[in-house]
């Protein structure tokens, strides 16, 4: 029987993967912890604990006492954020991921490891459409700079310590559950929720940025599957290209007022623009879909249906 430690719980893909992973493994088998008080379903459905992941002590000690088989790492300093502060981001980001892999080299129950890397790995030297899995990798930010050298690591600690490391280069995550945090690509998030609210929306984005992007139940459905996968059929020891869909703020825009005509929006760019720039436009996932099944389910009008439902259910609107 798998016991299952999430990092990251009260994040946003940790308060959706934790929720989908109790369905699958049973509640007291998955582990949620975080630095900060998740979400009141995580916390009743099943074990919750505050804990650091940089408090490499008390780590052990819990994934000793909890007989931890598989480790989902998902917390991380997300690209906007990373930016303000950088040499603390950095060092988040690193020896948060060296104690999960160290650990898992360690404590020979732990059997996979799982870690988010990002379409920030990739930068302005890098094809910007249907951006190849192996190209030009020069990223411009601090979060990029950390997701491209943690891929060097989960390699290196899979092909010389026999740790089965998976990992996703996720594109912008778009969800309901739990506001993003941070990134570059949250205010495909942000619309939702100002333009049920308020009917206005100020994007710091231009409107023809063009970005790839997934919708939650899609992301989680494939890391789900990729951490299922038989390791002899995983070819990508670093971490699988993700394409999902990409759109700008002008066509995620014009699908909104679908359902709300009258949203109204201003274009403000500010330093994200540039790291939007340097990022790819669509991504080519090709090697996830033949390796381990990889596809989707969210178009730009089905997601953008759900998520005015819900953010309208959530503020009853
Ligand atoms: C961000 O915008 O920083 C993240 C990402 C693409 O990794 N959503």
């Amino acid at each position: 029987m798998d016991n299952i430690l999430v990092i990251g719980a009260a994040g946003q893909i940790g308060s959706e993967l934790t929720i989908e992973l109790r369905k699958i493994y049973g509640s007291e088998h998955v582990f949620a912890t975080d630095i900060k008080q998740a979400s009141k379903d995580i916390v009743d459905g099943g074990p919750f604990q505050i804990l650091d992941v940089l408090d490499d002590k008390r780590l052990i000690h819990f994934v000793i006492r909890h007989k931890i088989t598989q480790i989902y790492h998902l917390a991380a300093v997300l690209s906007g954020n990373a930016e303000r502060i950088p040499i603390q981001a950095w060092n988040i980001n690193m020896e948060s991921l060296m104690n999960i892999l160290d650990l898992a080299k360690e404590v020979e129950d732990i059997k996979k490891v799982f870690w988010p890397s990002s379409i920030a790995v990739f930068g302005p030297t890098t094809p910007r459409v249907n951006t190849p899995q192996l190209t030009v990798m020069e990223p411009r930010t601090v979060y990029g700079i950390s997701k491209q050298a943690g891929e060097r690591w989960i390699e290196y600690y899979n092909r010389r310590y026999k740790v089965d490391t998976r990992s996703i280069r996720y594109p912008g995550l778009i969800s309901f559950k739990t506001e993003a945090g941070g990134g570059t690509t949250d205010y495909a998030v942000e619309i939702f929720y100002d333009a049920v609210k308020y009917g206005i929306y100020e994007c710091f984005l231009t409107e023809n940025t063009r970005l790839p992007m997934l919708f939650m139940a899609d992301a989680i459905k494939s890391t789900i599957n990729l951490m299922e996968a038989d390791s002899s059929k995983l070819s990508i020891k670093t971490s699988y290209n993700l394409g999902g869909i990409s759109f700008s703020p002008e066509e995620l825009v014009n699908e909104i007022r679908k359902h709300i005509p009258l949203l109204k929006i201003t274009y403000k760019p500010d330093f994200r623009q540039a790291i939007a720039d340097s990022w790819p436009q669509s991504i080519d996932d090709s090697v996830a879909r033949h390796d381990w099944g990889c596809n989707f389910t969210y178009n730009l009008a089905k997601l953008t249906e759900v998520m005015i439902n819900e953010v309208r259910k959530k503020y009853e609107i």
